[in-house]
């Protein structure tokens, strides 16, 4: 069980014009597909108490919810899969405690760790930060089209672009074979997000 190809809607509190419930809603309108509920500074009980929320409207739409970082809350509110970063628990363990239904997903940030994290049974892959992002602190240097091609090229596993991806640059992306793309700033802070949806899967041809 992976994911589909298309926009990867992340949530983010700190930069929405509104809330991740609207823009979430939202976006699942505009037909997005998979959605990670994507949190670093609220405690445990309202991480959980939104995953759940989140993770009903994401069925509602058919759409697959991702939790990021934390399996503990991903298992407790059945959510489809786990967003796990190189620092998080490692992906061995991590299919130990959710089996082989829920999605697991890797962010990864250079062609060595792609590989490796699609060796070790990842479901998908993140990659990047691709271009430069404010998003992300520390997110690292930008990796580039050309890693981003390599990465395409030998990884068969879905891989996700992030870190910096808007509009104006998606093509590149998709010209080198891209079929999934994560986004954060260009979608929540646009002035529809709606639109800016509908833009971004114009792009891949959905
Ligand atoms: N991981 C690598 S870059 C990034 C994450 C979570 C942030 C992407 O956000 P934006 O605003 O789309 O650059
Ligand atoms: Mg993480």
């Amino acid at each position: 069980m992976t994911i589909k190809p298309g926009l990867y809607f992340i949530t983010d509190s700190t930069l929405t014009r509104k809330d991740i419930f609207s823009d979430t809603l939202k976006a699942l309108k505009a037909g997005v597909k998979t959605v990670q509920y994507r949190e670093k500074d609220v405690s445990t009980l309202t991480l959980y108490e939104n995953a759940v929320r989140l993770k009903e409207l994401c069925h509602e739409y058919d759409a697959k919810f991702i939790m990021n970082d934390r399996i503990d809350v991903a298992l407790a509110v059945k959510a489809d899969g786990v967003h796990l970063g190189q620092d998080d628990m490692p992906l061995v363990e991590a299919q130990k405690l959710c089996g082989d239904k829920m999605i697991i997903g890797i962010s990864t940030h250079s062609f060595d760790q792609a590989v490796e994290a699609q060796k070790s049974g990842a479901d998908y892959i993140g990659f990047g930060p691709v271009f430069g992002t404010q998003t992300k602190k520390n997110a690292g240097n930008a990796r580039g089209v050309e890693e981003f091609a390599e990465v395409l090229e030998n990884v068969e596993i879905p891989v996700v672009a992030i870190g910096g991806v808007k509009t104006t640059n998606l093509p590149d992306l998709i010209e080198v074979g891209a079929k999934h793309a994560a986004v954060i700033s260009e979608v929540v802070t646009a002035e529809s997000v709606s639109t800016k949806v509908k833009e971004i899967n114009a792009l891949f041809n959905l």
